[in-house]
């Protein structure tokens, strides 16, 4: 008995010594010391031993499992600081290297564009004014003087969604929504952004989807002077002081007189050109004076007030101002596109 505990104790401490991780070690621990061990089963077969016997063998037995648990101790203590030391290295971080780049978005070319026409009227103390896409016949045609019937609100060039209800073809019925609002009190100062829906086949200039910026000013003595000065502000704030503005006679059902802007062409200087097609001028916008109808139909009172509006597309704008040949290039949404815009003037 002696022997095989003497044996079983050179055989436990040279495991301890072997076990490479602490999941081993605590399997050597199981084996040698649990209740199903060799150690135990030595004890259990004590009850055999003789009076004088018995105690020899217990206190050799105690002296052989005090011996591997110290060794067990050592080798336990031993292997867990190798972990710490193993993880240290494992996780260590080197702070003086140079950090990855966080890629920031910027703002869309139309945001852009949009937000600085925005500001500039917002200086010049016009409120924007928002509505809705999904426009009732009403405030789409019939309040801004195109009656049922009248060419112009041609069925094929506009979604309907019912008889009464269609994507609205231009941000004008929140003008009309806005003066409604107003009860025949002036004065009224607004810019109104927005998406407009319109049934073209898309190319380089057409789109089904595009923006708008109209603006709208009722008041008592507002005259035509009046929306060739803001006109001319707008002109030289967005494409440079040194352009020249120019008002050609036009027609909108809803403004009577009604105009187009021109701006001078800086490509040829006016000498003439592919963008201004020979002319030396290239055309911006519509724009008019309120037609009566219109402010009646709003509820105002065409004697005591009148207005001007103007309507632009912020798409032909920004094509314009950056050099931009395509329309579709705004809906892709071609990183590399958008990020020539990112650092625009900011
Ligand atoms: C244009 C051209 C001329 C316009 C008129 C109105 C309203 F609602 F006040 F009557 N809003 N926008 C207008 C006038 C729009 O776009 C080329």
């Amino acid at each position: 008995m002696q022997e095989r505990l003497q044996e079983l104790q050179t055989e436990v401490l040279q495991k301890i010594e072997q076990s490479e991780n602490l999941k081993e070690l605590n399997e050597v621990r199981v084996a040698y010391l649990g209740k199903k061990g060799p150690i135990t089963e030595v004890l259990r077969g004590m009850g055999k031993l003789s009076a004088e016997e018995r105690p020899k063998m217990g206190a050799l037995v105690n002296e052989v499992r005090e011996a591997i648990s110290v060794k067990l101790e050592e080798k336990q203590k031993e292997l867990e600081e190798a972990e710490v030391l193993e993880k240290l290295a494992s996780e260590t971080i080197d702070v003086t290297l140079p950090g990855r780049p966080v890629k920031a978005g910027s703002h869309h070319p139309l945001t852009k564009i949009i937000e600085e026409i925005e500001d500039l009227f917002i200086g010049m103390g016009y409120q924007v004014a928002e509505g809705p896409e999904v426009e009732k016949d009403y405030y789409n045609f019939e309040a801004l003087n195109l009656p049922k019937g009248h060419p112009a609100r041609d069925m094929q060039d506009s979604f309907y969604i019912s008889e009464e209800i269609l994507l609205r073809t231009h941000t004008s019925p929140v003008q009309a929504r806005t003066m409604e609002k107003h009860q025949g009190k002036g004065p009224v100062k607004i810019i109104c952004p927005g998406k407009v829906y319109r049934r073209d086949n898309d190319d380089a200039t057409h789109s089904h989807q595009f923006m708008q910026i109209e603006g709208l000013v009722i008041d008592e003595n507002i005259r035509m002077s009046d929306l060739k000065g803001t006109l001319e502000v707008f002109a030289k704030k967005i494409f440079g002081e040194d352009r020249e503005i120019r008002l050609r006679p036009s027609f909108f059902p809803f403004t009577e007189p009604s105009v187009e802007m021109d701006i001078s062409c800086k490509i040829c200087g006016g000498k003439g050109c592919s963008v201004c097609k020979g002319t030396g001028w290239i055309e911006i916008l519509g724009a008019g004076m309120v037609h009566p109808n219109v402010l009646e139909m709003a509820g105002f009172d065409s004697k005591k007030y009148t207005g001007f509006a103007f309507g632009m597309g912020p798409e032909r704008i920004a094509m314009l101002k950056y050099g931009i040949d395509d329309i579709r290039h705004f809906y892709t949404n071609d990183v590399r596109f958008l990020t020539q815009f990112s650092r625009h003037e900011e």
